[in-house]
Order: structure tokens, then sequence, then C-alpha cells
């Protein structure tokens, strides 16, 4: 039982010191680390928000985007920043001034977006 208890706690630790975990919002279920785990990034949670593209860095994989509030992240009011990109072909349909939609999660301390379509 002991050990069952350590465990938890070693593995509520690193949920709690890890980033990714402003990814899930304030839904008010830490009480429960095994259920936070398991909904961690649901895309289903994720909701689109706008952004517009300033600079593509393919060579670093990166978009720089100026975006509305990220409250999944922490991010509560608009600002630019730089993201890398889950999949390096989007930054192909991305260029400077284009309006997008998108979806951006902590990943490992990343700044990544994780969903990505043209604002039409
Ligand atoms: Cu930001």
């Amino acid at each position: 039982m002991k050990t069952v208890i350590a465990t938890a706690l070693i593995a509520l630790a690193s949920t709690l010191s890890a980033p990714s975990m402003a990814a899930d919002g304030h839904n008010g279920h830490g009480a429960m680390p095994a259920d936070m785990k398991m909904q961690s990034h649901a895309p289903a949670e994720a909701k689109m928000v706008d952004g517009t593209v300033k600079k593509v860095d393919k060579t670093a994989g990166k978009v720089t985007l100026a975006h509305g509030p990220l409250t999944n992240l922490g991010m509560d009011m608009s600002m630019t920043m730089a993201f890398r990109v889950k999949d390096a072909a989007w930054l192909d349909q991305m260029k400077d001034g284009d309006k997008i939609r998108f979806v951006a999660e902590d990943i490992n301390g990343v700044l990544t977006v994780v969903k990505f379509e043209p604002a039409k």
C-alpha cells in the first residue's frame, strides 16, 4: 500500500510540475490524478482560436502568430509569439498575413500548433 501511495504521489508531482497541466484548463479535476492523466490533450476539449501569420520559419519549423487568448495555455490576452508546428507541411500552407484558426498545446514545454486550418 505504501508503495502505491508513493507512486501516486510521484505521478502527481510530475503532473503538477509539467507545464502541460495548463492545457487541461481549470476544470477542477485536480483531486483525481489518474483521471487527469487520461484527459490530457483530448482534442475534443481544444477550441480553435484565430491567429494571423506574422512569420514562417521553415528552417526552424516554427511560425510566428499574432493570436487571441489561449486559455488552455493560460494566456488570457492577445499576443504575438512563435510556435512550433506538429506537422511541418503546414508551414507550406501558411504565409505572412494569412488568417488561420488553430489549436496550440504545450508539448513538453514547447508551444506547438497541434491543429490548423486556414480561416475563410
Ligand atoms: Cu501567446
